[in-house]
């Protein structure tokens, strides 16, 4: 658990297709951040550490079944060369979380995200197959994360998934104004709609306030935005927001009683009944 301020974050994935997890992050945001050292990806093919002449991994279940488990001794020894390779750089090895990625975990968050972004190493396992060896989970893994309710066919993807999300909530991954953004919803409300040129596309206008270059005005109606779509679209969310941000409707609602006194006073000046 070292969150401090310059948090480089090493991860580390355990797989049979470990081009796929490299290839799949070398592009974009990802790419460019491994490039310039804020993260860093090795892969380790579980392959390389099998002891059978025929480079052979998995296995039979016992009391059978459909299909085919991964062993536990290449997952095993992949991962002690794993711990090995991160006390050599520096690193505590023993205490780096093992997240095993499996659709019986707990479904992966932003928070969780934001969480794992504080850590030095973090090592991914990722299964193939129907499963792995139950004994070597039992004595590896610290964390079971699934990223929702559907059937891939391998863990892949979803440790690509994650570490997109990770790495995005390490300091210099984002420019700064994109990072800043985020904080202030507290990713509890979906975005407001977005314009580019041109003013009229098809007949349809870019909505006025956005060209009217006040900045309070527009801020306002963004949020406004944002409210209405969460409320409409994830009313779970919104029940979130409302909860933390009370203060928001309380300044709302204190504008526009302040609005209505305001109008009401012209009209008697006006001598309107
Ligand atoms: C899918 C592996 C189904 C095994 C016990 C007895 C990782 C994933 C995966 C996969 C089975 C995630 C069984 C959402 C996902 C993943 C591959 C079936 C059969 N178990 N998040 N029989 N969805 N999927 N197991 O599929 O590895 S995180």
């Amino acid at each position: 658990m070292s969150s401090c301020a310059d948090s480089h974050v090493n991860f580390h994935v355990l797989t049979l297709f470990p081009e796929m997890v490299s290839q799949g992050l070398s592009a974009s945001v990802t790419g460019r951040a491994f490039e310039k050292g804020i993260i860093s990806l090795e892969t380790i093919n579980i392959r390389d550490y099998t002891l059978s002449k025929h480079k052979k991994v998995d296995d039979y279940p016992y009391g059978g079944g459909a299909g085919m488990l991964m062993q536990a001794q290449p997952v095993y020894d992949a991962f002690r060369a794993t711990v090995d390779r991160i006390n050599e750089s520096g690193g505590d090895g023993e205490k780096a979380r093992v997240i095993y990625v499996t659709p019986q975990g707990r479904c992966f968050r932003q928070d969780m995200a934001k969480e794992f972004a504080g850590e030095r190493d973090l090592i991914f396992l990722c299964g193939h197959y129907e499963g792995i060896d139950e004994r070597v989970l039992e004595e590896i893994v610290t964390d079971y994360v699934s990223i929702g309710d559907y059937v891939l066919t391998g863990g892949e993807l979803p440790a690509m998934v994650m570490i997109d999300a990770i790495s995005r909530m390490v300091p210099g991954v984002l420019k700064n104004s994109e990072s800043a953004e985020i904080e202030s919803f507290g990713n509890y409300l979906l975005e407001y709609p977005q314009y580019s040129r041109p003013e009229e596309w098809r007949g349809k206008r870019v909505p006025e306030i956005l060209l009217s270059g006040n900045h309070e005005k527009v801020e306002e109606w963004r949020l406004e935005q944002s409210l209405e779509r969460t409320r409409r679209l994830r009313p779970e969310l919104y029940e979130k927001w409302t909860a933390e941000n009370q203060e928001y409707f309380i300044k709302k609602a204190k504008r526009e009683e302040r609005a209505r006194r305001k109008a009401l006073k012209q009209k008697k000046a006006l001598g309107v009944p």
